[in-house]
C-alpha cells in the first residue's frame, strides 16, 4: 500500500475540478475515498468549497440484481445523453468491490463505448469498507462531478438490500432494472421495492424474450394499479443490449422530474441532507466506540458473560456506553 500519494493543494484542486480536469477530477475523487485523516480533512475542505457549484445535475440511481444488465443499460442511457450534448458521470456504490473486481469495470460490462466519450466520466467503484463509509463517499462523489460540470450522474449499485437503500437516500430518481422469467418480477415488488423505485425497467426485452418482457411489464402495471399511491410509477420495457428504448427511459426520468418540480426536488435533498448527518454521526460514533483501545478488554469480558446468559445483552450494552462516555 502506498503510504506517500503526492496530494494536490486545495487550490489546484478547486480549479481544476471548477475547470472540469479530467485528471484532476480523479484525484479529487481520489482522495475523497481516502481513509487517511489528514486526507479526509482536505476532503472536506474540498466539499465545502466546491458546495456553491453543485445541486444542477439529475441525480440518478440504477438498481437491480446481478446480471440485470444495469451497466449496458447506462452505457446505453449515458451514450444517449451524450448525443444530446449532455455530460455524464457514472459512479458506483458496491461494498463487496475489491481491486481487482468492479460491478462497471471488472471483467464485465466495462462500458466502452461511454468511456471513449468526451462527454462521458466513469469512476470505477471505491474498493472495501464498510457500507456506510462507502455511502458516504459516493455523495461526496456526487457533489465533486457536479462541481465538474457534469448535468446527469449515474449511480449503478449491486442489488443488495441496504445498499439499495443508502443509494435511494442520495439520489432524486432511483431506477430498478428488472429481468422477466428471473423469479424476480412479481416477488421482487412485494419486497418493499414499490417504496423505493421511481421507475421500473424490464430489461432484456429482445429476442425470444421480447413478448416474455411485455407480459411482465403488463402484469406489473396491473400489480400496482392495486397500490393507488404508486400511480406515478412507470414501467417500461428495453433491450439495453440493442438500445431500444432508451430514449423514452430518459423521458420517463425528465418527465418525472417535470411533475414533481424543482420545490419537491429541492425539499428531498434536504432530507437526504438531514439523512446524511445522522449517518454520519452513526458512522463516526460506532467507529470511535469499537476503536477506544480501553474498552477492548471490556467488550471481549462482556461479550463472553452475554454468551453464558451471566448478564442480558441489554446490561452489557449499557455498562459498556456508561463506560465509553466517561472515557
Ligand atoms: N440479450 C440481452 N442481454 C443483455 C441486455 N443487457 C445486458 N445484457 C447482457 O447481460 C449481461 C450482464 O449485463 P451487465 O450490464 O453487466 O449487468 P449488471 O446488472 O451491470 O451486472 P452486475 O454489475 O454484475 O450486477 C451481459 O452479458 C450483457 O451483455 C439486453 O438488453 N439484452
Ligand atoms: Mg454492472
Amino acid at each position: 500500500m502506498p503510504t506517500t500519494i503526492k496530494r494536490l493543494s486545495l487550490d489546484e484542486y478547486i480549479k481544476g475540478v471548477l475547470a472540469a480536469d479530467r485528471i484532476v477530477l480523479g484525484k479529487a475523487l481520489s482522495l475523497i475515498e481516502s481513509t487517511l485523516e489528514k486526507d479526509r480533512s482536505l476532503a472536506l475542505q474540498l466539499i465545502e468549497k466546491l458546495l456553491p457549484f453543485t445541486g444542477k445535475s439529475y441525480r440518478i440511481g440504477i438498481t437491480g440484481v446481478p446480471g440485470a444488465g444495469k451497466s449496458t443499460l447506462i452505457e446505453a442511457l449515458g451514450k444517449h445523453l451524450t448525443s444530446l450534448n449532455k455530460k455524464v458521470a457514472v459512479l458506483a456504490v458496491d461494498p463487496s468491490s475489491k481491486l481487482t473486481k468492479g460491478s462497471i469495470l471488472g471483467d464485465k460490462t466495462r462500458m466502452e463505448e461511454l468511456s471513449a466519450d468526451s462527454l462521458a466520466f466513469i469512476r470505477p467503484p471505491p474498493a472495501g469498507g464498510t457500507l456506510g463509509g462507502i455511502a458516504a463517499r459516493t455523495r461526496e462523489s456526487i457533489l465533486i462531478c457536479e462541481a465538474a460540470g457534469f448535468e446527469a450522474i449515474l449511480v449503478e449499485t449491486v442489488g443488495v438490500g441496504q445498499t439499495e437503500t443508502a443509494v435511494k437516500d442520495m439520489v432524486d430518481f432511483f431506477l430498478l432494472v428488472m429481468l422477466t422469467g428471473a423469479g424476480d418480477d412479481l416477488q421482487t415488488l412485494k419486497k418493499g421495492i414499490l417504496e423505493l423505485a421511481d421507475g421500473i425497467i424490464i430489461n432484456k426485452a429482445d429476442g425470444n424474450n421480447e413478448a416474455n418482457a411485455k407480459n411482465t411489464a403488463a402484469d406489473i402495471r396491473k400489480t400496482l394499479h392495486y397500490f393507488s399511491s404508486d400511480e406515478g410509477l412507470l414501467v417500461l420495457t428495453a433491450s439495453a443490449l440493442n438500445k431500444k428504448g432508451i430514449a423514452e427511459i430518459w423521458k420517463m426520468i425528465t418527465a418525472y422530474f417535470e411533475q414533481t418540480g424543482k420545490e419537491d426536488i429541492e425539499k428531498k435533498r434536504q432530507l437526504q441532507n438531514l439523512h446524511w448527518m445522522h449517518d454520519t454521526i452513526q458512522e463516526k460514533l460506532y467507529r470511535n466506540f469499537y476503536d477506544t483501545t480501553d474498552l477492548k478488554p471490556l467488550i471481549k469480558d462482556l461479550e463472553k458473560k452475554v454468551l453464558s446468559l451471566k448478564t442480558t445483552p441489554i446490561n452489557a450494552a449499557f455498562e459498556l456506553l456508561k463506560v465509553y462516555k466517561s472515557k
